[in-house]
């Protein structure tokens, strides 16, 4: 079992009834016990009251069951609540002024790098560069980095599987530099194929960007393994953490990725804010991405001196209430737990997949799994005949069951399954097995109703 020792006292919880106010004691010895994994009570029951949307109803008198964690997370009350209070306390611009207030928000807007750095291991808070989501962080890195280091042959190796937000950026970035974009397929298993990506490999390869769990496949890539094959050949790495980091412990020392990226808002926290991380000798050698106040050095007419990492990435006033909030999210999941939160959800979806798999015709995407192979919590599918967004259209209508359906900015990857759309249910800790058995339940149905008109 995980020691689950909250690294900070300060967070509240506006609900009197969340079993997670224990935990605003760091000495406090309950919440050792409370939430061990034999606990009767799951994670799940354990935080719902701490998300106040959860507890609603939509289209009328259905009860929502939110299934679309891999678009976007809901926000447990202390990161609200940290929102409100520092506009409230705190609001004022950051690094400029020195009046109370600003260096209240200079600090507070400091700290939650710090809050990042640690999340995720990063050696040094320098290394993370605030964004306004994963997708800037990698168009960060491919205008900064990839412009300046890469040019005619050199290869970047990517996988068909990448999100949009990590292929577009780098097709521009090739465009502009003469580089070649490799790509590497999903295998029988439908997981990216590992035997491929050593055969990709070459001293031409200057990056490799992959996900690091899929946003449809579900798939886990072992990382590590990875980078240390690109660093044999001199490559980079770019990890998307963006399914990872809230689920999952990430430790990037452990990884020795180059670059990661995630964003806020699916890590319960804010919309607006991401993050970079970046090795500081890769940020201090990388050009500005943008121009404009806070990221200079000197400025003459003619030229232009620039700051540090992180403050030459970040021109112009940053996001710093949706930092504090982001602050406030991982205060939160490290009061929990990474690991405990994994083991959590590793079980729900274990659940949500055995479930589904005995629904009729449905055909699921990704990797079935095994005690070797464990899948993120989402499931991508489709059943025959049933168009993937009539069949989310009705879960929503009839049974307030929220999923996601489309491509999921993953067409490539479709485009390979011989589908252009599917349907996905993704899951978050505060989840339980009561949402996957309501979720369940109406998809029977709602196959049923089609059914009718077949
Ligand atoms: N990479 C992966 C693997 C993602 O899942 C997403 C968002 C992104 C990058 C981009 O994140 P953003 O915050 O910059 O937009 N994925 C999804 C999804 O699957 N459904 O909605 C957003």
């Amino acid at each position: 079992m995980e020691a689950v020792v909250p690294k900070l006292a300060s967070f509240t919880f506006l609900n009197p009834n969340s079993p997670l106010r224990r935990f605003s004691s760091p000495s406090s010895s309950s919440c050792l016990c409370l939430l061990s994994s034999t606990d009767a009570v799951s994670l799940g029951h354990l935080t719902r009251p701490d998300f106040p949307i959860l507890h609603q109803q939509v289209n009328g008198s259905k009860k929502l069951v939110y299934l679309d964690n891999a678009a976007t997370s809901q926000k447990p009350i202390s990161v609200l609540n940290a929102l409100q209070n520092y506009y409230e306390a705190h609001n004022s611009n950051v690094h400029r002024g020195v009046h109370y207030l600003s260096a209240k928000a200079t600090e507070e807007y400091e700290l939650a790098r710090k809050k990042v750095a640690a999340f995720i291991n990063a050696s040094d808070s320098r290394e993370i560069v605030f964004t306004r989501n994963a997708t800037e962080a990698i168009n960060l890195v491919a205008y900064s980095w990839g412009l300046s280091n890469l040019k005619s042959g050199d290869e970047i190796v990517l996988s068909i599987a990448e999100h949009h937000s990590a292929i577009v950026p780098w097709q521009i970035a090739a465009q502009k530099t003469g580089a070649v974009l490799k790509f590497l397929d999903i295998n029988e298993d439908e997981v990216p194929d590992l035997t491929k990506l050593r055969e990709l490999l070459s001293r031409k390869t200057k990056l490799v960007v992959l996900h690091h769990v899929s946003n449809v496949l579900a798939s886990v890539l072992p990382m590590e393994v990875i980078v240390n094959w690109a660093h044999n050949v001199g490559a980079k790495v770019l990890v998307d953490a963006c399914q990872s980091v809230p689920h999952m412990v990430v430790d990037v020392q452990g990884l020795d990725a180059d670059f990661l990226v995630a964003s806020s808002h699916k890590m319960c926290g804010p919309t607006g804010i991401g993050f970079l991380y970046g090795k500081s000798d890769l940020l201090s050698a990388m050009p500005p991405f943008l121009g404009g106040g806070e990221m200079i050095s000197d400025v003459f007419l003619d030229h232009s001196t620039y700051a540090d990492p992180p403050s030459r990435f970040e021109a112009g006033t940053p996001a710093i209430g949706e930092a504090v909030g982001l602050g406030a999210a991982i205060d939160y999941l490290s009061a929990i737990g990474m690991q405990r939160i994994h083991e959590y959800e590793t079980e729900l979806a274990k659940y949500l997949y055995e479930n589904l798999v005995s629904v009729p015709n449905i055909r699921i995407y990704g990797p079935k799994p095994s005690e070797n192979v464990h899948r993120g919590a989402l499931c991508s599918f489709n059943i025959e005949d049933i168009h993937p967004t009539d069949l989310a259209t009705i879960l929503d209508q009839q049974h307030g069951v929220a999923i996601r359906s489309g491509h999921h900015c993953a067409q490539p990857l479709h485009r390979h399954l011989g589908v252009n759309a599917s349907a996905r249910a993704s899951l978050h800790f505060y989840n339980t097995k009561e949402d996957v058995d309501d979720f369940i339940q109406a998809l029977n149905e709602t196959v049923s109703f089609f059914n009718m008109f077949k």
